[in-house]
């Protein structure tokens, strides 16, 4: 499912980048409703949507609306972008779980988000692990961020590559603006993806532009059966409003069968289930 170049990349770096992903009436519906729903307190949002964290109580954190795809088919279609899939598909193994998206904002008023990541202090996790043997890789927990809007450079997503493999504690005065050849800045466009692996020690550079915001969903995905968070699962309530195919992506499932959504984005993806 992945190339033998794509393979060596993710493993060396811990993360891919993926260009127009998007379509282009996706992306615009996207940011539009971005513009329109971060413009509201969360009180006005419509259900199910909420922030991560509110701005009422939190005015200057990055603000991330989540649950948006049961608000906008285009959300929905995103969660099951082929382009992601395909990389989701092979890092778990063909058993993955839709977790949650965020549709996030920074502004240049907004916090910085320090560098962070699973391994750190060696410490490792069920439900967030990284190995690669037998020529396959494999993730529990993984982080599409999806952009929708040109990053400028020096600003956005920073890494340290390779830090998914560390077994080591970060010094104290390594931090977002390090700088390279430690903390690489990677510059992406609207529509592109960078896809990694949360045990990538990972941050976000500043927004400076004063005139337009950093747009992003970031879609999370786990393995169905060491999920990140048990308390994840489809919103019953508001069910009729996702696919079935995003609604059974988001179930907790073991990892015998494949999910029928997995079967049919293989059959799409020209490949066999397992
Ligand atoms: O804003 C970013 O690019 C970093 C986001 C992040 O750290 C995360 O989603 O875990």
């Amino acid at each position: 499912m992945l190339s033998d170049e794509e393979k060596w990349l993710f493993d060396l770096q811990g993360y891919l980048v993926f260009r127009q992903v998007l379509p282009a009436a996706d992306l615009a519906t996207m940011v539009a409703r971005c513009d329109e729903w971060h413009a509201l307190p969360d009180k006005d949002l419509p259900p199910p949507l909420r922030s991560y964290l509110d701005p009422a109580s939190n005015p200057t954190a990055s603000r991330g609306i989540l649950d948006v795809e049961y608000a906008e088919g285009a959300f929905d279609r995103l969660i099951l972008n082929s382009a992601i899939m395909r990389v989701v598909l092979a890092l778990t193994h063909d058993r993955p779980q839709h977790l949650l998206s965020s549709l996030t904002v920074n502004t240049w008023q907004t916090d910085d988000i320090h560098l962070h990541g699973g391994t750190e202090g060696g410490w490792h996790n069920p439900a967030n692990d990284y190995q690669a043997a037998d020529g396959r890789i494999f993730a529990t927990f993984i982080n599409a961020a999806i952009s929708l809007v040109d990053v400028p450079p020096g600003c956005g997503f920073v890494c340290i590559p390779g830090s998914h493999k560390s077994h080591f504690r970060r010094p104290d005065q390594v931090n977002i603006h390090s700088g390279p050849p430690l903390v690489v800045n990677v510059p992406i466009n609207a529509g592109d993806a960078v896809v990694f692996t949360e045990t990538l020690c990972h941050g976000a550079l500043p927004w400076t532009p004063k005139d337009r915001p950093r747009r992003t969903v970031f879609s999370r995905y786990s393995t169905s059966y060491a999920s990140w968070s048990p308390g994840l699962k489809p919103n019953e309530e508001f069910r009729d409003r996702i696919s079935a195919g995003v609604f059974e992506l988001k179930q907790q499932s073991g990892f015998q069968q494949p999910k029928k959504i997995v079967e049919e984005l293989l059959r799409q993806l020209g490949e066999d289930a397992k």
